[in-house]
């Protein structure tokens, strides 16, 4: 159910590199009160612990097609939005071609630590192909940690079956506890061959979701739960479900952005549904912190993503790609031990680091989470400089990343460097032609656009369109629109972070100032 690469829309939940020290799972809780076997299970998980997504990667396989509920928020004809948001179909993968492709990666990528079954459509609904996928790298890759994300509906049943192959970490989407709620949210599930449809199919699901719950939790799993903010319909009512999730035993509460756009075709995205804005998206998730662990880090991701949270290096991976390749994976496992090893030293030399970069608590407010580079660097004023990147911005109000790219006019220009991040100006596009939308006039006034950007690296926005997309990669801008509805300083925060751990000239991950978690 992640889905992919951002062609429609895109929906980022807000961003907080606030850290516990050491391996906190979310907001709420330092990791050193965490017991030591929840550690264990989080250290290394880039969702389920904030701190490990700057380090660790993960990895989806696309290999459940089908589904059995229908949600308001997807189209079939896209990937699982539950855990993702609205992007071209993925590749569907075969159990044999999934485990190709995780023993490639994995030997690619020794950083990358999990794999998540996360869609296109439910991955329990499709339980032969996920837990075949599953059966097949417990046995060929032991030292991956395996991941599931869910409706719920089909759980219980499997929960066992998901405990046999060592499954530690299930997500579970719960937008609801209330039947009249969910009848909003559910038209119909597909329930002992039969559909069922209103009420009463909502309220199977939230009895199926509570009771996987709960089994989960009484069999040791850690449990994260995904909710979709839907203004109107669910917005107070989660509150509710985050009391409720938390008083069974839920590691986590991941609340996300509705994203409904016409054009994805969805019944809310036709009916002119409305997601959240950034301000109700924060106060939403600050009021269930209130009870609960939150995850701020999400990055809606694809249904057969790779690499660190927020990036994809799924093209380098492609079944065309990885064909005929032999993969040594006992060899493979000595180098990611090495690597594991060498990752943990560095974060065990950091958390040593007197308080430098330690974020004081007790710990701020939403809007006064996010760590600007600036702000660490005020903390350690010797930090060497290194190359700048110059990042456009599409805002509308100066502090968030809120402007679909085809939309923006005047981009922010930032520079970002690990001696902070500096407002540069304004640029702005002054298209030529008369305001046609013929398909010749649109190609110029991106050209116009992508001069306009001349010397930036990255341009972040809300959402963007598949072919103004590969102009920008063309002309050797990376498009972001990771972040959006994100405090702009926290964007250029996290987008700088990902490149420096990506290798981009820029200065080495263990660069104090960088690490905020
Ligand atoms: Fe994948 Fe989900 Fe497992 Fe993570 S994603 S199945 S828990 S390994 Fe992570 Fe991606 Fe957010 Fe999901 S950032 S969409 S929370
Ligand atoms: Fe779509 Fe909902 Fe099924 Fe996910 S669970 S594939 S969002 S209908």
């Amino acid at each position: 159910m992640e889905s992919k690469l951002s062609v429609n829309g895109v929906g980022a939940s807000c961003h907080d590199t606030r850290a516990a020290s050491g391996c906190g799972g979310g907001s709420g809780l330092a990791g050193s009160e965490l017991p030591a076997a929840i550690r264990a299970k989080i250290d290394n998980h880039p969702c389920f612990s904030e701190d490990a997504h700057h380090h660790y990667a993960r990895m989806h396989v696309a290999v459940a097609p089908a589904c059995n509920i229908q949600c308001h928020y997807c189209n079939r004809k896209y990937d699982c939005s539950n855990e993702s948001r609205p992007g071209v179909v993925s590749e569907l993968l075969t159990p044999d071609q999934a485990v190709s492709k995780v023993l490639a990666v994995a030997a690619a990528i020794p950083q990358m630590t999990v794999l998540g079954i996360a869609g296109p459509g439910d991955p329990l609904a499709n339980p032969q192909r996920t837990l075949e996928t599953f059966r097949q790298l417990t046995e060929k890759a032991p030292d991956i940690k395996l991941c599931v994300s869910t409706n719920g509906l089909a759980l219980p049943e499997l929960v066992d079956e998901l405990c046999l192959h060592n499954i530690e970490h299930v997500t579970i989407t719960i937008n609801c506890v209330d039947p009249d709620v969910g009848a909003q949210i559910y038209p119909w599930i597909f329930w002992k061959n039969r559909r069922v449809t209103g009420r009463k199919a909502a309220e199977i699901l939230i009895a199926q979701q509570q009771k996987g719950l709960e089994m989960l939790v009484a069999r040791g799993v850690l449990v994260k739960v995904n909710s979709v903010l839907i203004p109107g319909v669910n917005d107070e009512h989660l509150k509710e479900v985050s009391r409720v999730v938390k008083a069974k035993g839920a590691f986590l509460h991941n609340v996300m952005p509705l994203i409904a756009e016409p054009e994805h075709g969805t019944f809310y995205g036709l009916m002119g549904q409305r997601g959240p804005t950034a301000g109700e998206l924060g106060a939403l998730q600050e009021a269930c912190a209130g009870d609960m662990r939150m995850m701020r880090h999400c990055r809606q991701c694809r249904a057969d993503a790779v690499g660190m949270l927020g990036e994809d290096r799924g093209a380098e991976f492609t079944l065309e790609k990885i064909a005929g390749q032999e993969i040594d994976y006992a060899a493979a496992m000595v180098r990611r031990a090495e690597v594991h090893a060498s990752i943990e030293a560095q974060r065990a030399t950091k958390n040593q680091t007197p308080c430098a970069t330690q974020v004081p608590s007790p710990r701020p407010r939403t809007s006064e989470a996010y760590v600007s580079l600036a702000s660490l660097t005020r903390r350690r004023p010797t930090q060497p400089a290194t190359r700048p990147v110059l990042m456009a911005v599409a805002t509308t109000d100066g502090q968030h990343v809120d402007q679909h790219f085809a939309q923006a006019r005047t981009f922010a220009l930032y520079e970002a460097s690990a001696s902070g991040i500096r407002f540069i100006g304004e640029r702005r596009v002054v298209h030529e032609q008369g305001g046609s939308t013929s398909r010749d006039d649109t190609t110029r006034a991106l050209q116009q656009t992508i001069e306009m950007l001349a010397g930036c690296e990255v341009v972040l926005c809300s959402r963007i369109g598949y072919e103004p997309w590969g102009h920008l990669e063309a002309a050797g801008i990376r498009p972001n629109g990771e972040y959006a509805m994100a405090p702009i300083e926290a964007a250029i925060t996290a987008v700088y972070r990902e490149m420096v751990a990506a290798g981009h000239g820029l200065s080495p991950v263990t660069t104090p100032v960088l690490m905020t978690a």
